[in-house]
């Protein structure tokens, strides 16, 4: 049977090139897609040649890139390459964007992935003329069924003047019904409360909805997601899983928190993968998780009957697990909500839940101060994405990072951040392969002891330390010493030597 099951959308099937001769210099395109899953897998592509074309003609074709998340070299990279992207928000992490970025070629706004939708809304970032939305299926009314990601499709979908519409066959059918849309989310001051009290609530609808009328193209794909494989775990990320663990055992110990833990969120990356892959190997029973995205590690824990429920905006899986995803849709479904992200990172649930964050970082201050986005001050990474949404609200927030970084030659726990993004107010817990700073209710000056001692690579801790009591000598107050002639000396000796050893 046809996944475009309603008449009135199959009379608009086109091709992508097609579709993208409907884009209009100085358009804003709000994709679909959120780290590497549900981004339309035809349109990009097609828009991208169509871009060089225009430009091979003398002509100038740029337009706005608005998603949910990261999105895949098929989307980013494509678009990134022909130098067509004028503006992009609020995340990417994908290396033509971020070249795009950093030579100033593209204006970036990077932003709390929470308020993204929401600052649509209120009209400010301009008009969205278009969205391009990859789904499941369209349904004899007409409703669209999600595909592997939510993100901001349903805001986007509101929105936009125009709709194009991917209809991706690869996405398995069986993903009907663990979505859960939903529409009550309203800008002050008519906003109500979100009516959610556990991570398996469902509060909204299965599916999307869409003005038929704005529908000017639909497009049919059979596509993988972009699916990139982890890597194996290496000793470093095992022993910060292990230190996790340990923390939050001494958590159930102290009875701050309840045997089977509070739900929890982890970031993307190789080290939150490790930490949900401890989640296996430890005693913890019943889990629950609010988080943003279903990596490898929570597909196996709700295998192995631990992960009762997780709730999340997308998926952001191995293509081995993306299989078994596929496969076994009917199944998962009873463990996965998948929701919007203005409800999957939003504030109001993670602190009324109680959940426990734990997210990267590129770098600390010894006060606590992290710094998740930028490389030696200017140069973007990726974006703040969710891990704002989750710091400020969570019961427990915690930050993991191998010790150092570039074969030992950066110290990721420096005298002070390059770049702030989680001020010190906000950071509970700091966690490497050398173990737990836990920063609950200490006063700066302790904070930086605890950090030195448990998180600090043994060759920069003295050098920390070091810092931390000549600034104690000279500073203007002792509440949070530090020299500011010396305080950012370590990144300055990096670039100029390639090296913060002195
Ligand atoms: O560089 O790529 O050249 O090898 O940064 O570092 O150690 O592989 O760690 O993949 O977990 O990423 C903060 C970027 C960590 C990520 C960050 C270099 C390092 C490497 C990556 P290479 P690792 P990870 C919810 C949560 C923000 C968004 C977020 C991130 C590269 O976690 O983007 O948390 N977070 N979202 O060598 C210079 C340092 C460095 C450094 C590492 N101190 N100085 N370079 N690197 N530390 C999910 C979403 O929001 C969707």
């Amino acid at each position: 049977m046809s996944r475009i099951r309603s008449k009135k959308f199959q009379r608009k099937i086109t091709s992508a090139a097609a579709a993208a001769a409907l884009i209009n210099n100085g358009d804003q395109i709000g994709f679909s897609g959120f780290t590497g899953s549900g981004y339309p897998k035809a349109f990009p592509g097609a828009l991208a040649e169509r871009i060089a074309q225009v430009q091979a003609d003398g002509q100038e074709l740029r337009v706005g890139v608005f998603t949910g998340a990261s999105t895949a070299p098929e989307l980013d990279g494509a678009l990134a390459a022909t130098g067509g992207v004028a503006y992009r928000m609020p995340y990417q992490s994908d290396p033509d964007m971020r070249s795009a970025i950093n030579k100033g070629v593209s204006d970036y706004t990077d932003i709390h992935l929470s308020h993204s939708g929401p600052q649509v809304r209120q009209g400010f970032l301009g008009n969205l003329d278009v969205a391009v939305i990859e789904v499941t299926a369209v349904t004899e009314a007409g409703d669209l069924v999600p595909s592997s990601s939510v993100g901001n499709n349903s805001v986007y979908l509101d929105m936009a003047d125009r709709v194009i519409l991917e209809v991706n066959a690869w996405q398995s059918e069986h993903l009907e019904g663990m979505h859960d849309i939903y529409y009550g989310v309203e800008l002050p001051p008519d906003n109500v409360p979100i009516p959610l009290t556990h991570p398996g609530e469902r509060i909204g609808q299965p599916t999307l909805k869409v003005d038929p009328s704005k529908v000017v193209a639909v497009i049919e794909t059979d596509s993988a997601d972009r699916n990139t494989p982890f890597k194996p775990l290496d000793e470093d990320s095992k022993a910060i899983a292990a230190n996790f663990i340990d923390f939050l055992t001494n958590e159930v110990k102290q009875g701050r928190m309840p045997k089977e833990l509070l739900p929890l969120q982890s970031g993307v990356g190789n080290i939150a993968n490790a930490v949900l892959a401890g989640l296996l190997d430890s005693d913890f029973e019943n889990l629950t998780s609010y988080t943003e995205v279903i990596q490898d590690g929570m597909v196996d824990l709700i295998d192995a009957g631990k992960l009762v429920v997780a709730s999340a905006t997308a998926f952001s899986l191995s293509p081995e697990a993306a299989e078994k995803m596929n496969d076994n849709a009917e199944f998962y479904r009873k463990h996965i909500i998948l929701r919007p992200q203005e409800i999957s990172n939003h504030p109001e649930p993670i602190r009324r839940l109680g959940v426990v964050a734990c997210n990267g970082m590129i770098e600390t201050d010894i006060f606590g101060n992290v710094n998740s986005t930028h490389i030696m001050g200017s140069r973007m990474q990726n974006g703040i994405g969710g891990s704002g949404d989750f710091t400020r609200n969570a019961y427990i927030s915690c930050f993991v990072t191998p010790s150092v970084a570039k074969g030992g030659d950066i110290s990721c726990i420096v005298p002070m951040v390059s770049h702030h993004d989680h001020t010190e107010h906000d950071v509970m817990v700091i966690i490497t392969e050398q173990g737990v700073a836990d920063l609950r209710g200490l006063a700066p000056r302790k904070r930086a002891r605890s950090i030195i001692e448990h998180c600090a690579h043994p060759d920069y801790q003295p050098l920390l330390l070091d810092y931390l009591e000549r600034a104690e000598q000279t500073a203007n107050g002792l509440h949070t010493p530090h020299d500011l002639r010396e305080s950012l000396s370590w990144h300055i000796r990096f670039l100029e030597t390639g090296s913060m050893r002195p």
